[in-house]
């Protein structure tokens, strides 16, 4: 067994790397400069690296040659009446995903094996009135083929309305919009550990999704989301199994807060936010009410405070710069008859080379708290909610911020603008060794109420190569292993898995 992860492993990582040497072969950008600018566009014969005539399919629309325009639709908008009366815009995506998975049960002797095909498509109109009322609609079919083990609570969801809203400006120049109707949460963050669900969006089929109301404020220096939300669920109960079906209102829960951007401190960057989670349904079947320690239904209010900085802390002439990333949330409120007390911590420093490839290393660390000890009263157990699981804990998602202790290295290089090559180096801990390991995969990995198991749960090396050809082609591919730890070991089983994907994104 060992032999054969080993090696897939080293497949995995030679079809990386022959990956590599495929794109890098490809015309790489120059350097820009301005003298590259005003050149004329190449010649798109030898541009056109796509073009299969021999099946019928000519690809090259998205193929966009240095130098000219580039978007995300196909389709121009169309515009009538005088200049921005009325403008519309048909656009959309496509995201499809090939995952190979061994062993991510963690149980050498059961197989659980799988290759699995994720199919996400988004079909939007987008209609902006004198820049004042803009009307949304967003469609979704997304789709999960070949599975023996249905992969994530959230991954099917065909052919449904996604995002249906109006924004309402007082005039086009105003800082504040208001919108109403089913929404995502704002992108508030590029460099956010968690509570920020668009780093997903190209991931996970379907990421939370909101009814209800969120106003905006937008200046130069402060940003600002306030919103109140009903959290909507892609699936329902029959006979007692959950299965998938069209997106529905959780009937007595929602989610409220605030989301704001500080950049009056540049080149540091404040980020802080207010959230709250209520649910008042005591009764519900599903998704369940919440329960106490001691399994006695109730009702939830989980506030959260936080706030996140980055920026730079010294900077090199000519040779790179040193950066930093800190960020911290207390979580308060009561779960059923239970008070929570709960928090997260991340801090990372990283340095970035001044060279072409841009070259950064990256050191982090995160916690999130988990319960110290069952029946209590007290809750322990951080919960990121609707924010981010992929890509801080790992590709291969085995964690998320609840309960864990991580330190991570990653390195990145980027020998072209539209090529980046990661390599992750992740090792994890339980935070509390009696309560469990939560996966955002809803995997049950269990726990050890003993607490003999100890807090080592595992290690994971991660391998990502990106390719952006164009603002509507991007293409990934990935390889990931995991060492299971004492944790596994405890149980009899070595606890290792393996995980490659190719991922496919086309906007049009
Ligand atoms: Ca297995
Ligand atoms: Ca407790």
């Amino acid at each position: 067994m060992a032999s054969m992860s080993y090696k897939l492993l080293c497949g995995t990582f030679l079809f990386s790397m022959l990956s590599a040497a495929a794109f890098a072969a490809l015309p790489s950008d120059p350097t820009p400069t301005i003298a590259t600018q005003i050149l004329p566009a190449p010649t798109v014969q030898q541009e056109r690296p796509w073009s299969a005539p021999a099946q019928g399919l000519d690809l090259n629309f998205l193929y966009v040659p240095e130098g000219t325009t580039d978007t995300e639709h196909v389709l121009p908008p169309f515009t009538l009446g005088c200049p921005d009366e009325l403008k519309i815009q048909l656009g959309g995506s496509y995201v499809f995903r090939y995952e190979k998975r061994r062993n991510f049960d963690l149980n050498s002797s059961k197989d659980d094996n799988d290759s699995l095909r994720f199919m996400r498509t988004f079909l939007d109109l987008d209609v902006v009135y004198r820049g004042m009322i803009r009307g949304y609609m967003q469609l979704i079919d997304a789709q999960v083929s070949n599975y023996r083990v249905e992969p994530s609570p959230f991954s099917i969801d065909r052919w449904d309305i996604y995002q249906l809203f109006v924004e309402l400006k007082e005039s086009p120049e105003s800082p504040f919009t208001l919108r109403l109707g089913r929404q995502v949460l704002p992108t508030v963050s590029e460099g956010r550990v968690w509570g920020k669900p668009p780093v997903e969006y190209y991931w996970f089929n379907i990421i939370p999704v909101f009814d209800g109301a969120m106003l905006d404020y937008k200046s130069k220096n402060f940003d600002s989301h306030l919103f109140l939300l009903r959290p909507l669920v892609p699936r329902t109960l029959q006979d007692g199994v959950s299965r998938a079906d069209s997106l529905r209102e959780i009937d007595g829960r929602l989610h409220y807060g605030s989301y704001n951007v500080w950049r009056g401190w540049a080149p540091h960057r404040l980020e802080f936010y207010l959230l709250g989670l209520h649910d008042g349904d005591k009764n519900r079947v599903f998704p369940p009410s919440y329960t106490s320690e001691d399994k006695v239904a109730g009702s939830l209010d989980r506030y959260t405070v936080g706030a996140f900085m980055r920026g730079p802390i010294h900077e090199w002439e000519n040779c790179g710069t040193l950066g930093y990333g800190i960020e911290g949330a207390f979580q308060w409120g009561h779960q059923s008859n239970d008070d929570i007390k709960a928090y997260m911590l991340h801090g990372d420093i990283n340095y970035q080379w001044v060279h072409p490839w841009k070259p950064k290393v990256t050191l982090l660390g995160n916690l999130g708290t988990g319960d110290r000890k069952r029946g209590d009263g007290e809750n322990n157990t951080f919960d990121p909610m609707f924010g981010a699981s992929h890509g801080p804990y790992g590709t291969m998602d085995f964690e998320k911020l609840t309960n864990l202790r991580e330190v991570a290295l990653t390195a990145s290089v980027e020998p072209t603008k539209k090529l980046k090559v990661t390599a992750e180096l992740h090792k994890f801990w339980l935070d509390s060794r009696t309560a469990p390991w939560v996966s955002p995969l809803g995997i049950n990995y269990g726990s050890d109420p003993t607490g003999q198991s100890g807090r080592d749960i595992g290690a994971e090396a991660d391998l990502t190569i990106a390719y952006q050809a164009s603002k509507k082609l991007r293409i990934e591919t990935g390889a990931g292993h995991y060492f299971g730890g004492r944790f596994s070991e405890k149980r009899g089983d070595t606890g290792n898995a393996n995980f490659m994907f190719v991922q496919t994104v086309i906007k049009f």
